[in-house]
Parts: structure tokens; C-alpha cells; sequence
């Protein structure tokens, strides 16, 4: 949760064709706009660099940038998502993360793997099976990230979730912000686990970044109940993102 370092990109004007499990109403570019700008000011806030990307038009879902790779400290890997409209965002990415690290590596397939379905703790990196991302994928991943001695734990993400972390964030080393459905699953036994309040689950996609934890707003007793445990919370609309099932943490790779 300490970064020097974000990837960020614009949201392009076909965020309206937007992937989404629900239709609840097309997203509104200038809204979405303006809360991005808001997340970069709040990243760049803390004293990190924030490599900010132009909008791709031809991806739809490119703000999400998180889903394209997996930035470690000894090396970035290079997703290969689930979703087809999603598959040319990473090659879209790779530039970026090639001139940052020395070590750049790649999911080949067969398999499927998205950043969301990533969480990365003190201790080890736990990968959420999920409809983007599958056993394969997660094998692959396991191969790479065993070479830098990292050790990946294969869990699950509930059923009619996009993504691991839709439901779940690292607040610190050994501290996890969950839904109470998806640490009902026992994937976070052993750490200190807070869970959000009943019917505001979607403020689980929160993000640690340095000194703040940003949180999608609009959701009071979270982050009433994160602010008591002394994190200081930056509230970011969400509102737009959320048409399209996104959160806090698919909007940057951070390292
Ligand atoms: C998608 O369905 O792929 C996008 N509409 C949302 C991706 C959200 N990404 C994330 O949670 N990491």
C-alpha cells in the first residue's frame, strides 16, 4: 500500500458501450471526467507520480487500467483478460510498463487472468477465480511470479461478482477491507479482516494509497467506520464508473 508510483488513463467518449452486468443507465462522460480527475489529484496528493494516459476511443472499458497488468516490485506482468473487447488494452499498456521495469513478463494463455481479481498483501498474492479469470490463467501466473520467489494463493470470487476485489482491499500490510459474503468464503483467514456495513458492499472496492484510503462515495458508515480506525478516508464519486460495475481500484496500477 506504499507507492511511489500510478498508471492511470483518460475515460474516452465510448465509455457509454461500456462493459456491464446490469444496465442501470449509460455513464456520463463529463461526470466520470471529473471524478477521475479528482482520484489523479488525490494519487498525485500523497507525492507519487501519476503516469497519466490518453483515452483510447476503440476500447470502451481502457479507464479500467488495472485489469491489464500486475506491476510487483521485481517485475510487471502483463494480463490477458477474460472479456474479447478488453484483450487489445494490454498491448495499449505495455509500452508504458517496458520503459519502467527491466523485468516485463506476459500471460501467453491458453488461459485468462484480470488485474481486478488481484490482490497483493504483505505476505502473499491471492488471485480470485472468477468469469474473467480461470484455473489456467491462474496456473500461468503462478509459474511467473514463482520465479520472483512470490508465493500466489488461488481463492475464489463469489458467484455474480465481476471481480475479486469488487468485494474486497489491502487497508494495510495485514489488513483487509471485505464484504462479509466474500470473507464468509475463509479466503482471508489469518488476517485482520473489516468488513463493510450491511448494504454498502460496494464500497469494498476501495484503494490504500500512502497516507490515504480512497473510497467510493456514498457509502457513510464505512467510512465513518474506517475513519475510527484511523485511516483517513478521501470520499471520490463513483457513480458513473459504478454503471459499469468499476471501482476505486480498477482506475490505476499502482507500484
Ligand atoms: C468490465 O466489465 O470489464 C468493466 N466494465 C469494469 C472493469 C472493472 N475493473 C476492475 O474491477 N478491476
Amino acid at each position: 500500500y506504499e507507492f511511489t508510483r500510478a498508471v492511470t488513463r483518460r475515460p474516452a467518449a465510448s465509455i457509454v458501450n461500456g462493459l456491464r452486468a446490469e444496465d442501470i443507465g449509460t455513464p456520463d462522460l463529463a461526470r466520470m471526467e471529473e471524478a477521475h480527475t479528482h482520484y489523479v489529484a488525490t494519487l498525485k496528493e500523497t507525492g507519487a507520480e501519476v503516469i497519466e494516459l490518453p483515452a483510447l476511443e476503440a476500447f470502451p472499458d481502457s479507464v479500467f487500467v488495472e485489469d491489464t497488468a500486475l506491476c510487483l516490485p521485481k517485475g510487471a506482468v502483463l494480463m490477458r483478460p477474460g472479456a474479447p473487447s478488453r484483450m487489445g488494452e494490454v498491448a495499449e499498456m505495455a509500452p508504458t510498463l517496458r520503459a519502467l521495469y527491466d523485468e516485463l513478463r506476459q500471460i501467453e494463455g491458453p488461459g485468462h487472468v484480470e488485474g481486478g481479481d488481484i490482490l497483493v498483501t504483505g505476505r502473499e498474492i491471492l488471485v480470485g477465480r472468477s468469469d474473467r479469470t480461470d484455473a489456467e490463467g491462474v496456473a500461468e501466473l503462478t509459474r511467473i511470479v514463482s520465479d520472483w520467489s512470490y508465493s500466489l494463493r488461488e481463492v475464489f470470487t463469489p458467484p455474480g461478482v465481476l471481480h475479486f476485489k469488487t468485494d474486497c482491499s489491502l487497508l494495510d500490510g495485514d489488513t483487509i477491507l471485505s464484504t462479509k459474503r466474500l470473507d464468509a468464503s475463509g479466503c482471508f483467514e489469518g488476517y485482520r479482516v473489516l468488513h463493510t456495513a450491511e448494504g454498502e458492499e460496494a464500497a469494498a472496492n476501495s484503494i490504500r494509497f500512502n497516507q490515504f484510503v480512497l473510497c467510493p462515495a456514498g457509502f457513510p458508515r464505512t467510512a465513518e467506520m474506517l475513519t475510527n480506525e484511523g485511516y483517513k478516508v478521501v470520499e471520490i464519486s463513483n457513480s458513473e464508473c459504478a454503471k459499469l460495475d468499476g471501482g476505486m481500484s480498477c482506475l490505476s496500477l499502482r507500484f
